[in-house]
Protein backbone atom coordinates (compact mmCIF):
# COMPACT_ATOMS: atom_id res chain seq x y z
CA UNK A 1 0.00 0.00 0.00
CA UNK A 2 1.61 3.59 -0.96
CA UNK A 3 2.63 5.44 1.93
CA UNK A 4 1.03 9.04 1.42
CA UNK A 5 2.07 12.36 3.75
CA UNK A 6 -0.48 14.47 2.79
CA UNK A 7 0.72 17.00 5.10
CA UNK A 8 4.57 16.64 3.87
CA UNK A 9 3.24 16.36 0.79
CA UNK A 10 5.27 13.06 -0.01
CA UNK A 11 4.18 10.22 -1.73
CA UNK A 12 6.12 6.30 -1.77
CA UNK A 13 5.43 3.86 -4.17
CA UNK A 14 6.82 0.23 -4.06
CA UNK A 15 7.04 -1.39 -7.21
CA UNK A 16 8.29 -4.70 -8.28
CA UNK A 17 9.95 -6.88 -11.02
CA UNK A 18 8.73 -9.91 -10.95
CA UNK A 19 9.27 -13.06 -13.11
CA UNK A 20 10.90 -16.64 -13.69
CA UNK A 21 14.85 -16.89 -13.77
CA UNK A 22 16.81 -15.02 -15.66
CA UNK A 23 14.50 -12.96 -17.50
CA UNK A 24 16.33 -10.06 -17.21
CA UNK A 25 14.57 -8.52 -14.54
CA UNK A 26 17.43 -7.18 -12.99
CA UNK A 27 18.76 -6.02 -16.66
CA UNK A 28 15.34 -3.83 -16.43
CA UNK A 29 16.54 -2.19 -13.34
CA UNK A 30 19.75 -1.65 -14.81
CA UNK A 31 18.45 0.24 -17.85
CA UNK A 32 16.64 2.34 -15.66
CA UNK A 33 19.30 3.47 -13.78
CA UNK A 34 21.57 4.51 -15.95
CA UNK A 35 18.81 6.65 -17.42
CA UNK A 36 17.82 8.66 -14.50
CA UNK A 37 19.93 11.64 -13.52
CA UNK A 38 22.39 10.83 -10.39
CA UNK A 39 20.79 13.47 -8.83
CA UNK A 40 16.99 11.94 -8.75
CA UNK A 41 18.84 8.31 -7.75
CA UNK A 42 19.99 6.15 -5.23
CA UNK A 43 22.00 3.42 -5.16
CA UNK A 44 21.05 0.55 -7.16
CA UNK A 45 21.92 -2.21 -4.52
CA UNK A 46 22.17 -5.65 -6.27
CA UNK A 47 23.08 -8.86 -4.74
CA UNK A 48 24.23 -11.78 -7.38
CA UNK A 49 25.63 -15.15 -7.06
CA UNK A 50 28.69 -16.08 -8.92
CA UNK A 51 26.86 -17.40 -12.04
CA UNK A 52 25.02 -13.87 -11.92
CA UNK A 53 21.65 -14.80 -10.73
CA UNK A 54 19.64 -12.53 -8.52
CA UNK A 55 20.66 -13.76 -4.56
CA UNK A 56 17.68 -11.69 -2.40
CA UNK A 57 16.87 -8.43 -4.28
CA UNK A 58 17.73 -5.80 -6.36
CA UNK A 59 16.46 -2.37 -4.86
CA UNK A 60 16.50 1.06 -6.89
CA UNK A 61 15.23 4.21 -5.12
CA UNK A 62 14.16 6.69 -7.87
CA UNK A 63 13.21 10.31 -6.85
CA UNK A 64 11.46 13.00 -8.44
CA UNK A 65 8.75 15.78 -7.73
CA UNK A 66 5.67 16.64 -9.33
CA UNK A 67 4.57 20.11 -8.64
CA UNK A 68 4.98 20.70 -4.70
CA UNK A 69 4.69 16.83 -4.40
CA UNK A 70 7.88 15.08 -3.67
CA UNK A 71 7.58 11.27 -4.93
CA UNK A 72 9.37 8.49 -4.00
CA UNK A 73 9.67 5.16 -5.92
CA UNK A 74 11.47 1.70 -4.22
CA UNK A 75 11.99 -0.62 -7.33
CA UNK A 76 12.64 -3.81 -6.34
CA UNK A 77 12.83 -7.00 -8.48
CA UNK A 78 12.94 -11.01 -7.08
CA UNK A 79 14.62 -13.55 -7.05
CA UNK A 80 13.56 -15.97 -9.86
CA UNK A 81 14.92 -19.46 -8.73
CA UNK A 82 12.59 -22.06 -7.13
CA UNK A 83 14.10 -22.14 -3.30
CA UNK A 84 13.58 -18.00 -3.18
CA UNK A 85 9.58 -18.65 -3.40
CA UNK A 86 9.41 -16.72 0.43
CA UNK A 87 11.50 -14.45 -0.60
CA UNK A 88 9.70 -13.32 -3.12
CA UNK A 89 6.09 -13.45 -1.03
CA UNK A 90 8.08 -10.89 1.57
CA UNK A 91 9.37 -9.10 -1.41
CA UNK A 92 5.97 -8.29 -2.81
CA UNK A 93 4.33 -7.18 0.69
CA UNK A 94 2.51 -3.53 0.06
CA UNK A 95 3.28 -3.29 -3.21
CA UNK A 96 1.78 -1.01 -5.46
CA UNK A 97 2.56 -2.23 -8.71
CA UNK A 98 4.12 -5.07 -10.65
CA UNK A 99 5.67 -6.42 -13.75
CA UNK A 100 5.97 -9.60 -14.96
CA UNK A 101 8.95 -9.91 -16.99
CA UNK A 102 8.15 -12.84 -19.10
CA UNK A 103 10.64 -14.74 -21.47
CA UNK A 104 10.25 -14.53 -25.14
CA UNK A 105 12.45 -17.23 -25.24
CA UNK A 106 9.76 -20.47 -26.66
CA UNK A 107 11.99 -22.55 -24.32
CA UNK A 108 10.81 -20.95 -21.59
CA UNK A 109 7.02 -20.83 -21.84
CA UNK A 110 6.54 -23.15 -19.44
CA UNK A 111 8.85 -21.32 -16.51
CA UNK A 112 6.71 -18.08 -17.19
CA UNK A 113 3.51 -19.94 -16.78
CA UNK A 114 4.64 -21.64 -13.13
CA UNK A 115 5.96 -17.95 -12.06
CA UNK A 116 3.06 -16.18 -13.29
CA UNK A 117 0.95 -19.02 -11.51
CA UNK A 118 3.20 -18.07 -7.89
CA UNK A 119 2.87 -14.49 -8.52
CA UNK A 120 -1.45 -14.99 -8.15
CA UNK A 121 -0.54 -17.06 -5.08
CA UNK A 122 1.33 -14.64 -3.60
CA UNK A 123 -0.88 -11.59 -4.69
CA UNK A 124 -3.92 -13.36 -3.51
CA UNK A 125 -2.33 -14.60 -0.33
CA UNK A 126 -1.35 -10.58 0.65
CA UNK A 127 -4.53 -9.34 -0.35
CA UNK A 128 -2.94 -7.70 -3.43
CA UNK A 129 -5.21 -8.97 -6.01
CA UNK A 130 -6.00 -5.76 -6.90
CA UNK A 131 -2.46 -4.41 -7.53
CA UNK A 132 -1.70 -3.70 -11.12
CA UNK A 133 0.29 -6.17 -13.09
CA UNK A 134 1.73 -5.39 -16.56
CA UNK A 135 3.47 -7.71 -18.17
CA UNK A 136 6.67 -7.14 -20.35
CA UNK A 137 7.97 -9.91 -22.93
CA UNK A 138 11.69 -9.54 -23.05
CA UNK A 139 14.59 -10.73 -24.97
CA UNK A 140 12.57 -10.09 -28.07
CA UNK A 141 15.81 -9.95 -30.02
CA UNK A 142 15.97 -13.84 -29.53
CA UNK A 143 15.99 -16.16 -32.43
CA UNK A 144 13.13 -18.37 -30.48
CA UNK A 145 10.96 -15.71 -29.43
CA UNK A 146 7.76 -16.41 -29.47
CA UNK A 147 5.08 -14.69 -31.73
CA UNK A 148 3.08 -12.39 -29.59
CA UNK A 149 -0.31 -13.47 -31.30
CA UNK A 150 0.29 -16.56 -29.92
CA UNK A 151 1.85 -15.90 -26.76
CA UNK A 152 0.60 -16.71 -23.29
CA UNK A 153 -1.39 -13.81 -22.06
CA UNK A 154 -1.73 -14.83 -18.38
CA UNK A 155 -5.09 -15.87 -18.63
CA UNK A 156 -6.26 -12.38 -19.63
CA UNK A 157 -6.90 -12.41 -24.06
CA UNK A 158 -7.53 -8.74 -23.72
CA UNK A 159 -3.99 -8.32 -22.04
CA UNK A 160 -1.76 -5.95 -23.36
CA UNK A 161 1.65 -7.18 -23.45
CA UNK A 162 4.71 -4.54 -23.89
CA UNK A 163 7.98 -5.29 -25.77
CA UNK A 164 11.50 -5.00 -24.82
CA UNK A 165 15.36 -5.55 -25.21
CA UNK A 166 16.40 -5.07 -21.92
CA UNK A 167 20.16 -5.58 -22.56
CA UNK A 168 19.89 -2.86 -24.80
CA UNK A 169 17.64 -0.62 -22.94
CA UNK A 170 14.64 -0.79 -25.90
CA UNK A 171 11.09 -0.84 -24.16
CA UNK A 172 12.60 -0.54 -20.70
CA UNK A 173 11.20 3.18 -20.17
CA UNK A 174 7.60 2.33 -21.95
CA UNK A 175 7.08 -0.50 -19.44
CA UNK A 176 8.10 1.78 -16.53
CA UNK A 177 5.88 3.96 -17.54
CA UNK A 178 2.89 1.99 -18.40
CA UNK A 179 3.69 0.21 -14.58
CA UNK A 180 2.97 3.75 -13.64
CA UNK A 181 0.16 4.99 -14.95
CA UNK A 182 -1.38 1.60 -13.76
CA UNK A 183 -0.46 2.39 -10.14
CA UNK A 184 -1.26 5.99 -10.02
CA UNK A 185 -5.03 5.08 -11.08
CA UNK A 186 -4.74 2.32 -8.50
CA UNK A 187 -3.69 4.62 -5.64
CA UNK A 188 -5.48 7.51 -6.83
CA UNK A 189 -8.62 5.69 -6.55
CA UNK A 190 -7.86 4.27 -2.97
CA UNK A 191 -6.89 7.72 -1.20
CA UNK A 192 -7.58 10.63 -3.78
CA UNK A 193 -4.06 11.65 -4.68
CA UNK A 194 -5.20 13.98 -7.35
CA UNK A 195 -7.91 15.69 -5.30
CA UNK A 196 -5.72 15.98 -2.07
CA UNK A 197 -2.41 16.86 -3.68
CA UNK A 198 -3.99 19.05 -5.91
CA UNK A 199 -1.82 17.64 -8.92
CA UNK A 200 -3.20 16.03 -12.15
CA UNK A 201 -2.58 12.23 -13.42
CA UNK A 202 -0.70 14.22 -16.55
CA UNK A 203 1.72 16.38 -14.11
CA UNK A 204 3.07 12.96 -12.17
CA UNK A 205 3.53 11.09 -15.25
CA UNK A 206 5.43 13.99 -16.98
CA UNK A 207 7.60 14.59 -13.52
CA UNK A 208 8.42 10.75 -13.61
CA UNK A 209 8.92 10.97 -17.65
CA UNK A 210 11.38 13.90 -17.47
CA UNK A 211 13.34 11.88 -15.19
CA UNK A 212 13.17 8.47 -16.05
CA UNK A 213 12.53 9.01 -19.91
CA UNK A 214 14.78 11.71 -20.08
CA UNK A 215 17.76 9.59 -22.19
CA UNK A 216 20.75 9.72 -20.42
CA UNK A 217 23.01 7.14 -23.05
CA UNK A 218 26.57 7.08 -22.48
CA UNK A 219 26.52 7.74 -18.71
CA UNK A 220 27.66 4.19 -17.14
CA UNK A 221 25.70 3.14 -14.23
CA UNK A 222 27.34 3.37 -10.92
CA UNK A 223 26.81 -0.29 -9.43
CA UNK A 224 27.13 -0.66 -5.71
CA UNK A 225 26.90 -4.03 -4.05
CA UNK A 226 24.86 -4.31 -1.12
CA UNK A 227 26.42 -5.65 1.45
N1 LIG B 1 19.27 -11.74 -25.51
C1 LIG B 1 18.87 -11.04 -24.47
N2 LIG B 1 19.36 -11.30 -23.24
C2 LIG B 1 18.93 -10.56 -22.21
C3 LIG B 1 17.98 -9.51 -22.37
N3 LIG B 1 17.76 -8.95 -21.16
C4 LIG B 1 18.52 -9.63 -20.29
N4 LIG B 1 19.24 -10.59 -20.91
C5 LIG B 1 20.23 -11.53 -20.33
O1 LIG B 1 19.56 -12.52 -19.56
C6 LIG B 1 20.38 -12.90 -18.46
C7 LIG B 1 19.61 -12.77 -17.16
O2 LIG B 1 19.31 -11.40 -16.93
P1 LIG B 1 18.98 -10.86 -15.46
O3 LIG B 1 18.55 -9.45 -15.59
O4 LIG B 1 20.10 -11.16 -14.53
O5 LIG B 1 17.73 -11.79 -15.11
P2 LIG B 1 16.88 -11.86 -13.76
O6 LIG B 1 17.19 -13.21 -13.16
O7 LIG B 1 15.46 -11.83 -14.23
O8 LIG B 1 17.24 -10.72 -12.88
C8 LIG B 1 21.63 -12.02 -18.50
O9 LIG B 1 22.67 -12.73 -19.12
C9 LIG B 1 21.18 -10.85 -19.37
O10 LIG B 1 22.23 -10.23 -20.03
C10 LIG B 1 17.48 -9.22 -23.69
O11 LIG B 1 16.67 -8.34 -23.94
N5 LIG B 1 17.96 -10.04 -24.68
MG1 LIG C 1 17.97 -10.74 -10.99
Amino acid sequence: MAQVDFHERQLTLKLVYYGPPLSGKTTNLRALHSRVDALNRGRLMTLDTRDDRTLFFDLLPLFFRAGSVSIRLKVYTVPGQPMHEWTRRIVLQRADGVVFVADSSLAQAAANHDAWLGLTQHLAALRLEHVPVVVQYNKRDLPDRVDLDGADRFGDPHRRLLEAQAVSGQGVVETFSALLERAWDTVDADVRLAERFGITRDAFLDGMRTHIGADQAGTTPVLSSAS
